[in-house]
């Protein structure tokens, strides 16, 4: 591990704790927030950012660090509140998030340190990394690209389109996640446009793949870390994971995809995260 990944004072699980704690807050204000999504893929986003990646807050623009896209840009609370836990930006500026002038928008953009490529519009994060992943290779850098996709954002062509690219292209370097939550926008993935098996899938278009608990940050960081697992094939890591993961009133519901919390839901989301932490010491 090189000096530029994890201050990994505290566990990856407490740390996950603090980012859900700032969403809840965040998801409070104004603006709202992707709520759901946010908090299914917290885990993902903690063990990238605290145990696998090198990156290194104080050179945001080190040509050798390891990039990152959230293609489901639409849970840019999480990211936020990441990248604020590993010292991007002031933890203060979450309070910003969805107010005028603020650069803490809806879905994220370059002005916030460590946002790489703006992203929102679903399917074309994959490809985007695929073209970080070329780059590296043609500088002869060894960094490595990570992208983490929603399963509903699965249904977009330009998705399948840069897998068979990676896939031919023999872009081992690159990393992709599926937050594996099972629902999108309006209800059950399954249900909408069914996308099992989904590791066979992948599989088929010449990928390496993975599955496994999505809020296990430890147990990802081990698969993460360990990538590419096949020389010469892109990875794929199958998070299995609960939209709205740690809040009874809103986990596996679509109805918590975007949520403005009332003062009452945010004192129960409050209340909720305390327990879990508490039960994790
Ligand atoms: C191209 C495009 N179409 C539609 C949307 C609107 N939209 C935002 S989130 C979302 C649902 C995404 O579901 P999924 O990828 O499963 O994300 P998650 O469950 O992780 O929130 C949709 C349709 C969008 N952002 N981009
Ligand atoms: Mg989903």
């Amino acid at each position: 591990m090189s000096a530029a990944q994890a201050p990994a004072l505290d566990s990856l699980e407490t740390v996950a704790g603090r980012i859900r704690s700032h969403v809840v807050d965040m998801c409070a204000g104004p603006e709202g927030g992707h709520l759901g999504g946010a908090f299914s893929a917290t885990e993902v986003l903690t063990a990238l950012y605290f145990s696998v990646m090198n990156v290194d807050p104080e050179r945001p623009d080190d040509p050798d660090r390891d990039r990152f896209l959230l293609s489901k840009g639409h849970a840019a609370v999480a990211l936020y509140a990441t990248l604020a836990e590993r010292g991007f930006l002031p933890a203060a500026e979450l309070a910003t998030y969805g107010r005028p002038g603020s650069r803490l928008m809806g879905h994220p953009v370059r002005a916030v340190p460590g946002v790489e490529l703006p992203t929102g519009s679903l399917g074309h994060g994959l490809a985007l990394a695929c073209g970080f992943a070329l780059a590296h290779r043609y500088a002869g850098r060894d960094a490595r690209s990570f992208v983490l996709l929603g399963d509903g954002e699965l249904q977009e062509g330009s998705v399948w389109e840069a897998a068979i690219a990676a896939a031919s292209l023999g872009l081992d370097r690159l990393v992709a996640v599926v937050d594996r939550n099972g629902l999108q926008l309006t209800g059950s993935t399954e249900r909408i446009a069914p996308m099992e098996p989904l590791a066979d899938r992948w599989r088929a278009f010449g990928w390496s793949v993975r599955e496994a608990d999505g809020h296990d940050a430890d147990g990802l960081a081990e698969h993460l870390s360990a990538a590419p697992w096949e020389p010469g094939r892109p990875s794929v890591l199958i998070a299995r994971t609960v939209k709205g993961h740690g809040l009874p009133f809103l986990a596996g519901r679509a109805a918590g995809h975007y949520v403005t919390l009332s003062p009452r839901n945010h004192a129960r989301a409050t209340a909720a995260l305390r327990t879990t932490g508490e039960a994790a010491r």
